[in-house]
């Protein structure tokens, strides 16, 4: 069978947000992890439209997209635009998940959750003439699966192609996380085991890598099985932990040993009341302060991820936030105002009372306001939300965040990772345009030594 995988992508080009260094992170993983269970004799392609344009015109046997919220629109067009011309298309995804049936309306399939145990049942229930119209996730091991095929993607187009996941998933239930609808038919938590993990980060080459887990220190104990047999493969990696497990000196050490140069950490918010509010307990009675110096004194970097308009947040939230980040040394800022993605708590709740302005998804990005906020207006909120991008990476303010690390290895590790990531578009839209970005993972592996 010819089966074409696709990533559709929020077409953006236009917006003045559009950074296609964003987009050409990471290859879609998710779809590699797919596109492994195929038989041998299927034709397969994985096409992403964040790097690349799509033909609407060929003639696959099947194809399978793949949905997150924003992408959504996007999905169902060229999902519509196949099946106009006969040919099957298979939705699955985290946006397909929580929307059914706004994605029956569009694909001949869906498949819910986790693909791993569905996507063989779908497709020998296919050959042999009889698919049904909506798989559930069904019991999922990660067990005896092979690696996902990597030589699928187009490398050149990506600065990160070594990303990988070990685990799925995470126990904790944050009100606004995708975790919580996504996983709510199985368990929320899923890992591969260690031999397999392992052979998969060594069939990658070159020396960074990069977790897309959403906890990387969820399952502690796997994590330091992993990091202890790490140590000897001189690798160079990033990924999410929570702050509560900065004071786990155990794991954070191995981890460092292992090659852990840089953290995404969910701050979320500096205020206390919203972190109970949005039920993100990992950061409760946590100081802040000393993780980070934690961290800092081992030489890890930090991403730090907040969120603008939970309840209590006030209009002088994204000032507050900025100058906190620039004084405390956070390496990368990653804000967000607070979206409420279908069939999450905080989505579930807001409907009940009323206060979800739109459904057009395109516009649950994370930088627009979708919801009726208490203290803040949709103006102020997206104002406030450029305004402390802006601030934070300054020049000026790039200088004095690196300027707030103790040690001066510290100091330039920060400025050159900052400087480099939010300063060079014109360098970075150049490699891309002429597929040259693995020119710059050398130096992005070097950096984060
Ligand atoms: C990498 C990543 C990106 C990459 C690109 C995506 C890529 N190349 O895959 C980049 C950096 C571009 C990105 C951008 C954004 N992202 Co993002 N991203 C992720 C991340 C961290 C990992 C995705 C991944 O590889 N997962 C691992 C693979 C193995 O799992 P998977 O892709 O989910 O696939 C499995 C199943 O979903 C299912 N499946 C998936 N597709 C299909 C299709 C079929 C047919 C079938 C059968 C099954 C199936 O089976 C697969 C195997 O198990 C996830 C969080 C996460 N841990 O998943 C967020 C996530 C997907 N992103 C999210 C968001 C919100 C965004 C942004 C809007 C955020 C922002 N403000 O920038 C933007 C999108 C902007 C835009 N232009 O559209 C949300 C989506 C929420 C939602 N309800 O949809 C997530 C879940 C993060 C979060 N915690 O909220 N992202
Ligand atoms: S800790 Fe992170 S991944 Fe886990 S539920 Fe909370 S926000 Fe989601």
């Amino acid at each position: 069978m010819k089966i074409k995988f696709i990533l559709p992508a929020l077409e953006e080009s236009k917006s003045p947000y559009w950074r296609p260094i964003k987009y050409s992170l990471f290859p879609p993983l998710g779809l590699a992890t797919l596109a492994s269970l195929c038989s041998e004799s299927d034709e397969i392609e994985i096409v992403d439209e964040h790097v690349e344009k799509i033909n609407l015109d060929d003639e696959p046997d099947l194809v399978c997209i793949e949905s997150y919220i924003t992408n959504a629109h996007r999905a169902y067009e060229i999902a519509d635009s196949y099946r106009k011309r006969g040919i099957k298309v298979a939705i699955g995804g985290i946006h397909a998940t929580s929307m059914q049936s706004e994605a029956k309306k569009h694909a001949d399939v869906v498949l819910l959750g986790l693909g791993e145990a569905s996507f063989p049942k779908f497709l020998s229930d296919l050959r042999a003439g009889k698919a049904l119209e909506v798989y559930e996730q069904g019991e999922v091991s990660l067990d005896g699966l092979p690696l996902p095929r990597r030589d699928l993607f187009k490398k050149d187009k990506y600065l990160v192609p070594n990303s990988m996941v070990f685990s799925r998933g995470c126990p904790n239930k944050c009100s606004f996380c995708y975790v919580n609808s996504f996983y709510k038919n199985g368990k929320s938590f899923y890992a591969y085991k260690i031999d397999r993990i392992l052979e998969e980060i060594e069939s990658m080459p070159g020396k960074h890598l990069y977790f897309l887990d959403d906890n990387l220190f969820a399952d502690k104990k796997l994590s330091k099985e992993i990091f202890r047999e790490m140590r000897g493969m001189k690798k160079v990696f990033q990924g999410a932990i929570t702050i509560d497990s900065v004071f786990d000196n155990e794991t954070i050490e191995l981890a460092y040993e292992a090659g852990f140069r840089s953290a995404f950490i969910g701050f979320e918010s500096i205020n206390e009341m919203s972190l109970v509010n949005a039920n993100k307990r990992s950061n409760l009675g946590q100081d802040y302060s000393k993780a980070i110096k934690r961290l800092d004194e081992l030489g890890i970097m930090i991403n730090g991820s907040f969120i603008f308009g939970l309840d209590n947040d006030t209009k002088d939230v994204f000032d507050r936030t900025t100058e906190w980040a620039i004084k405390s040394g956070i390496a990368t800022a990653t804000n967000h105002i607070l979206t409420p993605y279908p069939g999450t708590v905080i989505y579930e709740q807001m409907k009940k009372d009323n206060r979800i302005l739109t459904d057009d998804w395109r516009l649950y990005d994370t930088r627009h306001l979708v919801f009726k906020h208490p203290n803040i207006s949709k103006e102020e909120m997206e104002a406030g939300y450029n305004r402390a991008y802006e601030n934070f990476y300054k020049w000026g303010n790039i200088v004095k965040c690196s300027g707030n690390h103790e040690e001066l290895g510290m100091k330039l590790k920060h400025l050159t990772y900052a400087g480099t990531w939010k300063k060079f578009e014109p360098v970075w839209n150049f490699l891309i345009k002429n597929e040259k970005l693995f020119k710059a993972r050398g130096m992005l592996v070097k950096t984060l030594k």
